[in-house]
């Protein structure tokens, strides 16, 4: 069993430590016009409102990290992404995640951004290997490792652990440590094969038992297609920091979301006296009354 390790990332008002031995770190998934249609065209737009909007409803609900996706299709994707990072550091102080595909939006996006980020993501294609790491390094920063390569992504757990163990001894070369590289599973939708949410589960748990390094999901891709998807979507989220995830990208203004997180970590013993249960119940409790 290895040891577990941290992994910190920063913006100037706050550092935050990801770890098995604190409280699992949400990234707030909603910054990304996928599926949205409302954002895609505001974006277009140029205007940036929904995503101010969106952060700081995320902060306040929870999320300790922003994912921030330019995914538009057909847009200047550098310029885009660095309008939205300093759109969000302006925002709130909570760290990025970047989430981008594309290299030269990525190199932009941490030119401007203020701290040490969380690159999403690097996976074990040559080409991301070569082109995504490099810059991981430049910017000192921590990134996310898919597990998937030239062949698509593994069927099996021992597959897709092959493809981290990749990851992680590239990132070693380059002199980034373990500590700043997050597996990512890869979490497919149960809408389309039942089994995949239990091949993610078992990904966790072999790469937390091979390496200690921190893990991180889309964990609401599991339920796409499906109805009634936040209970799917809390029990997953659940089940998946019991075997070792720490830093979910999520929704936590689904409320049965941000309440299975907050339950997980109590029965994992990440919430001394359950005063983060407590609070957070006395903080719906007081939304309640004042609705009311
Ligand atoms: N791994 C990593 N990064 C990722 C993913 C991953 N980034 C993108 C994605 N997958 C995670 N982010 C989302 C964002 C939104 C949704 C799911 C995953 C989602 N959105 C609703 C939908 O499309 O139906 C729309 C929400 C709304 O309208 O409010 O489900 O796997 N590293």
């Amino acid at each position: 069993m290895a040891e577990n390790l941290t992994t910190v990332v920063s913006s100037p008002a706050q550092t935050v430590e990801i770890s098995r031995d604190r409280p699992t770190v949400i990234i707030g998934e909603r910054i990304n016009p996928t599926g949205r249609k409302v954002v895609l065209a505001a974006l277009k737009e140029g205007n940036f409102d929904i995503v101010r909007k969106d952060a700081a409803d995320q902060v306040e609900a929870g999320a300790i990290l922003l994912d921030i996706n330019s995914g538009v299709p057909g847009a200047d994707e550098p310029k885009l992404l660095e309008q939205m990072v300093n759109t969000v550091m302006e925002a709130t102080d909570a760290p990025l995640c970047i989430d981008t595909a594309n290299p030269a939006a990525l190199a932009v996006a941490l030119s401007v951004y203020d701290g040490k980020a969380l690159v999403n993501s690097v996976n074990g294609e040559e080409r991301s290997l070569e082109t995504v790491l490099p810059l991981v390094k430049a910017h000192s920063a921590a990134v996310i490792g898919l597990c998937m390569d030239d062949d698509g992504i593994p069927d099996t757990p021992e597959k897709r652990l092959a493809v981290a163990a990749k990851i992680i001894e590239r990132a070693a070369k380059l002199g980034i440590g373990p500590e700043d590289v997050v597996i990512d599973p890869l979490v497919l939708t149960m809408g389309a094969d039942s089994h995949a949410g239990r091949i993610a589960l078992r990904t966790v748990e072999l790469v937390v038992e091979e390496f200690g390094v921190n893990i991180s999901m889309g964990a609401s891709n599991v339920s796409f297609g499906m109805p009634d998807r936040r209970h799917i979507n809390a029990t997953f989220i659940a089940m998946a920091i019991y075997a070792g995830l720490t830093c979910p990208i999520t929704n936590p203004l689904v409320p049965e979301v941000a309440a299975a997180v907050l339950a997980a970590d109590l029965c994992m013993g990440r919430d001394d006296y359950g005063m983060r249960w407590i609070q957070a119940y006395r903080k719906r409790q007081r939304a309640a009354e004042a609705a009311s």
